[in-house]
């Protein structure tokens, strides 16, 4: 038996990286059985069938240690939130969406804002305001100009890290330009709609010739919270704990309570209020079970 990590999953084979290789694995039929999945990312413990043609089976998942849906990714430590400023438009509802499950699952994030060179409206600022007042890190960035390519770079050193936005958005082509040895295909945004063609078709882990290792997911459209509490939403908007003078404290759902800080401070400005309004929507769809977006 060996140990190892699934790189890639694709038509019931797993790509599992070994001290011995990559082998080419089934997965032992009792996780089906089990309803477990196998993710990219998994750890996992190997049996091999065959030395010579490397190949074996899955034989043991190893509890993770965070666990995202969509990109469905595992043992994840840090989340490259992509999105364009342009081709396609950026939807920050979809954006706060996946931050609220990224912080779910205790995961750091960054926020990347790519292809700048076309931003004819000065969004890049209008966003970048937004988040920094979360506290976020935002990185502007555009694969054609080069633009603080580095600035990413540094961001994947020595760290599991996921690459995760809408389709389009250009992660594939800002991966290729972060590692020369990597060959991702990439895919027009279609004329009319503005929107991407799903061009990445499965989560892929990468190598990266500095160290580290990051995956390639393919775009997402729509994410619901479905499975998040009312009560535990305001947990993942960080930057409501770092105002205090709640009248009801740690149980103010920051909504029509009397004297609520949070509430205050969106009005103020100290936090943003477009954030605020975010939350509120997202509360509310929480509540109706809606499944939008
Ligand atoms: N102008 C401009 N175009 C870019 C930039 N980055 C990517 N593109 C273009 O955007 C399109 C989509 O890029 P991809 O890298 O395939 O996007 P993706 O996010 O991987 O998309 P999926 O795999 O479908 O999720 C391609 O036509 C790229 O050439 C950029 O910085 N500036
Ligand atoms: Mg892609
Ligand atoms: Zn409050």
């Amino acid at each position: 038996m060996i140990d190892g990590r699934i790189m890639k999953g694709i038509g019931g084979f797993y790509y599992v990286d070994t001290e011995d290789g990559l082998y080419e694995c089934r997965a032992r039929g009792i996780f089906r059985k089990n309803k477990q999945t196998p993710l990219v990312g998994d750890r996992v413990q190997i049996s091999v069938v065959d030395e010579e043609k490397k190949i074996g089976v899955v034989e043991t998942l190893y509890k993770r240690d965070s666990e995202l849906i969509r990109p469905p990714i595992a043992n994840i430590e840090k989340a490259l939130i992509v999105f364009s400023v342009k081709n396609p438009t950026p939807h920050l509802s979809l954006l706060d969406r996946f931050i609220v499950l990224a912080e779910r699952e205790n995961l750091e994030i960054v926020i990347i804002l790519t292809k700048v060179d076309l931003d004819d409206e000065n969004l890049t600022e209008k966003i970048k305001g937004i988040y920094e007042l979360t506290g976020y890190k935002v990185i502007p960035v555009s694969s054609k100009t080069k633009e603080n390519i580095d600035k990413v770079k540094e961001e994947l050193k020595n760290s599991v890290v996921v690459f995760a936005g809408p389709s389009g958005v250009g992660k594939s082509s800002l991966l290729n330009e972060i590692d020369s040895e990597f060959k991702l295909q990439t895919g027009e945004v279609s004329e009319k709609i503005k929107r991407g063609k799903h061009t990445t078709r499965h989560a892929e882990l990468l190598k990266l010739q500095c160290g580290g290792i990051v995956a390639d997911t393919p775009g997402f459209s729509s994410l619901t919270l479905d499975d998040i509490d009312e009560n535990e939403l305001k947990d993942y908007f960080i930057e409501f704990d770092e105002v205090d003078s709640c009248r009801f404290g740690n149980k103010c759902r920051h909504e029509n309570e009397p004297s609520c800080g949070v509430k205050e401070a969106a009005e103020t400005g100290e936090i943003s209020k477009i954030r605020y309004n975010s939350y509120i929507q997202l509360l509310n769809e929480i509540r109706q079970g809606k499944r939008r977006y």
